[in-house]
Parts: structure tokens; sequence; C-alpha cells
């Protein structure tokens, strides 16, 4: 795991990722860099670690300081260690439906879904945001279980109504309590992806207290999305070193 500079969120966020290596039994090094750390410099500890035959899996955590080009330091991690999926080569094979990993958040966001026992074939699915991370992927795997899906972002006419349709719900805006229960279908999943963080409280992108009121089954924030895109990452990083091992066999 590499983390560079100081933002207090994703210093929790590695903490967490460090905690489950260990529950995993997952041998896990951090690197932690500072803000001011040149790009050349991170490229370079990227290359170490792709070269390192004892690591499986490499992580930098996002958001970098914005002097550093993410998509260049994305594009250097050997895609076959790349336990996050932002890789091009891997973001391709998901397209394709030819994968070896997800992106931990939006396979989370699958893992909850199945867990409800609902069928996603054939459901109206509503992605409210479309970032690389989230947005996007997510609606490509609803897609792979066959929902009917949609994706809407700030451009978007009548969002309420088009929420309101979604069997299936998937928030991931990133503004505090921004789904009401006015745009959600009665019986409707509703799977809260919004980390933020109000007068230092954390909360989701859903409004749960009247949200929860309608939806037949709701993840809160804390406690939901968060530990499973974690769960996800151990998941990816055991399958980097199985896949590895293949290669040796
Ligand atoms: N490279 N960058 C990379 N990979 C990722 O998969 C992430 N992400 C997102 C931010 N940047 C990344 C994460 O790890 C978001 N994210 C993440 C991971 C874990 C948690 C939240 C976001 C998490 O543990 N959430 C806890 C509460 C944490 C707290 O108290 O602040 C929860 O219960 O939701």
């Amino acid at each position: 795991m590499v983390i560079v500079g100081d933002d207090p969120a994703s210093r929790v966020y590695v903490n967490n990722k460090k905690k489950a290596c260990e529950a995993c039994s997952i041998m896990s090094e951090e690197y932690a860099l500072p803000a001011e750390t040149a790009e050349e410099e991170l490229l370079a500890l990227v290359d170490t670690l792709n070269k390192r035959e004892d690591i499986h899996g490499i992580l930098v955590q996002l958001p970098l300081p914005k002097h550093i080009d993410s998509q260049k330091v994305l594009l250097a991690i050997d895609y076959r260690k790349d336990v996050d999926a932002f890789h091009p080569v891997n973001v391709g094979k998901i397209m394709i439906g030819n994968f070896d990993f997800l992106p931990c958040t939006p396979a989370g966001v699958m893992e909850l879904i199945r867990l409800t026992g609902i069928e996603v074939a054939g459901k109206e699915c509503v992605v409210v945001g479309r970032s690389n991370i989230v947005g996007k992927p997510q609606a490509m795997l609803l897609l792979h279980q066959n929902g009917t899906v949609t994706i809407c972002h700030s451009k978007t006419k009548n969002l309420a109504e088009v929420c309101r349709r979604a069997d299936i719900l998937v928030a991931a805006v990133g503004k505090a309590n921004f789904i009401t229960a006015d745009m959600v279908k009665p019986g409707a999943i509703v799977i809260d992806v919004g980390m933020n963080r109000v007068d230092g409280k954390l909360c989701g992108d859903v409004k749960f207290d009247e949200v929860s009121q309608i939806a037949s089954a709701i993840t809160p924030v804390p406690g939901g999305v968060g530990p499973m895109t974690i769960a996800m990452l151990m998941k990816n990083t055991v399958k980097a070193a199985s896949l590895k091992l293949d290669t040796l066999r």
C-alpha cells in the first residue's frame, strides 16, 4: 500500500486495509510518502514493487496530490498486481466481461446486492454518479448480471423521477443526504457508496432515516460499502497471488 500525503480520510482507509490484511494473514507493507513527493519518485517505487517477487498486489491510495498524474501512476502498476483493477488493461477486461479482478467498491456493492437474495436480472438499476472508480464500472457489473442500467449524473434531467424507477439504486454522488425518500421507489434496494464528512461526522449520500422507512434493503454509512470494499480488496489480493502461482506451475 502506497499513501502519499496526509489526507486524514485516506489514513483511516489505509489503516483499515492494514488491519484486514492482518486478519486474513496477508503480509502487507505500507509506504507513506510526504505530500511533496515527486511523480518520478512515486513511479520509481511502483517499479520496485512491480519487480518484487514477494509482492502480489500493489495499491496506490487515491486521491494523489495535484502535482502527480494519477493516470500515469495507475498505468505504471503491473496489471497482474493491480488489486484495485484501475489499470486500463483491467478496465478493458471488465468491459469485455473477461476479468481477473473487479474494482473493489463496485464488487462490494454487487456482493451486498447478492446477499439480499434478489436477482439483478431484469431489474431496473439506477447508478447515480459516473466516476471511473465507482459509477462506470458499477453500471458494467450490473449489466453483466442482466440488469437494465441507467447512469445518472449532474446533467441528468428529472433525476428524482429516474431514481424512482429503480428497483436497485446505487448512490455514488459524493454529496451528503442527496438521495431523499421522494426519489426512492417503495421496496427498492438502496446501496449507499457515499463517504462524506459533515462537521467531522461520516455520512453517506442517502438520507438514511427517511429512506430506510421505504426501502426493502439499505446499507448504512459507516458499516456498509466501506468494509465490503476492503473485503473485496483482500479477495483480489489472494486472487493475484494464486494467479502468480498458476504461472509458476
Ligand atoms: N487506490 N484508492 C484506491 N483504492 C480504493 O479502493 C480507494 N477507496 C476509495 C478512496 N480511494 C481509494 C477506498 O479504499 C474509498 N475507499 C474506502 C475504503 C474503506 C472505507 C471507506 C472508503 C472504510 O473503511 N469505511 C468505514 C469507515 C471509515 C471511517 O471511519 O472513516 C465504513 O464503515 O464505511
